[in-house]
């Protein structure tokens, strides 16, 4: 740390306010990291950094090194950001916004006249300029005239989340158009990509339509490969055929839309208003995707009770570890709800989960299994070859989600393969 530069207080270390302190540390601020995870906080002093993507790893620890300081409280400091985690609450049908509001009550104990606070955390459009202003106002301190309080989604990709949070556009909104410049220049201290400003509200409601965007767009390239199995058409071909337009660029079909940002965020929006139909309904159709997967193995295997099943991978997506909202688990749940007898579920990077299904080893996920489900994209399963398949399992049923392997190959093999 540097005696005088500005300091910066991250509240919530998870995978993004851990980087975001971290590139801040390494732009000259003197940074505290505050998260309430009391393990995690001596987790990250010994540097043990839970933490997948090595290059970010790496530069973790160098920050740490360099002074990036783990806290037990939240520090008084000229800029807090705020990262904590905003769930769905199911039963409710809206967000919860309870770690928001504990980030703000402690904030509040620290805050001075002439701090900013930034909400980084995704939230329902109105909750910076609403309830997070009152939080800080119930301090004494006003917004703005004592406090700057603004919103700045992150958008980075997980898998690429240096580079992106590096590199990627922003915006950044303010409350009661209050002048962002404090908060432009934190953000420009690391991003070399373009920072827009707006209210907070904008901001807010840009970050939730990014993610529905892609919702929607999957739910497209899902339907299209639902109607395509009509025409007995390949539905990737069809549809890289026709991003050869300059204005048509559809993404890819699959099992379903996991993790923990593009499920959850179109429900945001759509949860206490009657206006969304194409929201929700992308929704449903992401979510019905495992029936859909579940119909193609039905038809190749016939009967499905006394079936053992494997499904390769268990992350959301594929090159991660992070197995929330996984499509597998959903798509095991499926089969068993279809009488499958014994669904087996695999992955090169995931050892455990907090759901309810033991994780095989390859070989022993294969073995005396009737059918593979290829669910999770990861780079390791294009390479794969038939001859362990065919060693281990009884049946030569092969879905693939993805279409990332070689048909040929398979078929070649003896497969009787079928793809999304
Ligand atoms: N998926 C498909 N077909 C595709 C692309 C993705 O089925 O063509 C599936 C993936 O397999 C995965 C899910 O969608 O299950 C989501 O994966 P993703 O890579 O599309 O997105 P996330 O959830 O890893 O990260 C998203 C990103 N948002 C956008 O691209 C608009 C990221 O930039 C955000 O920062 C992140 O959500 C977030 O934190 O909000």
């Amino acid at each position: 740390m540097t005696d005088n530069g500005p300091t910066v207080c991250v509240h919530g270390l998870g995978y993004i306010g851990l980087p975001t302190a971290a590139v801040l540390a390494n732009s000259g601020y003197n940074v505290y990291g505050f998260d309430v995870d009391t393990e995690l906080q001596s987790q990250l002093r010994s540097k043990d950094i839970p933490v997948d993507e090595q290059d970010l790893k790496r530069f973790i620890e160098r920050a740490l090194d360099d002074g990036l300081q783990i806290v037990n409280s939240p520090e008084p400091a000229d800029f807090h950001l705020v990262c904590v985690p905003t769930p769905y609450d199911k039963k409710l049908n809206k967000a919860n916004l309870s770690h928001i509001g504990a980030a703000i009550r402690t904030i509040s104990n620290v805050l001075r006249a002439g701090d900013t606070v930034v909400v980084e955390s995704t939230v329902p459009p109105g909750t910076t300029t609403q309830r997070v202003r009152s939080g800080i106002e119930e301090s004494g301190l006003s917004v703005p005239d004592d406090v700057l309080l603004g919103y700045s989604p992150e958008t980075v990709l997980p898998g690429n989340t240096l580079t992106e949070l590096r590199e990627n556009n922003r915006i950044v909104g303010t409350v009661d158009n209050s002048p962002p410049d404090r908060i432009v220049a934190l953000y420009d201290s690391f991003t070399s990509g373009d920072i827009k400003t707006a209210d907070a509200t904008t901001a807010e409601f840009v970050k939730l339509l990014q993610n529905a965007y892609r919702d929607v767009n999957i739910a497209f390239a899902n339907e299209l490969a639902k109607l395509a199995r009509e025409f007995d058409i390949d539905s990737r071909d069809a549809i890289s055929m026709a991003n050869s337009h300059p204005r048509v660029d559809i993404l890819h079909p699959g099992p379903g839309v996991g993790g923990h940002c593009i499920p959850v965020d179109p429900l945001f929006l759509s949860h206490s208003s009657d206006v969304p139909m194409l929201i929700k309904t992308a929704r449903k159709i992401n979510d019905r995707m495992v029936v859909f997967v579940t119909e193609l193995l039905t038809a190749a295997l016939g009967a499905l009770n006394e079936a053992t099943v494997t499904i390769l991978g268990v992350a959301y997506k594929g090159g991660v570890t992070d197995t929330r909202r996984s499509p597998s688990f959903a798509l095991a749940n499926q089969l068993k709800d279809e009488g499958i007898a014994n669904v087996k579920l695999t992955d090169p990077h995931v050892q455990e989960t907090d759901q309810d299904f033991e994780i095989h080893s390859l070989e022993a996920g294969l073995t005396e299994s009737d059918a593979v489900v290829l669910v999770t994209d990861h780079p390791e399963y294009s390479a794969l070859a038939p001859r362990m398949f065919t060693e281990c399992m009884c049946g030569r049923v092969f879905v693939d989600t993805r279409g990332i392997i070689n048909n040929d190959r398979w078929e070649a093999a003896g497969f009787d393969v079928h793809q999304v």
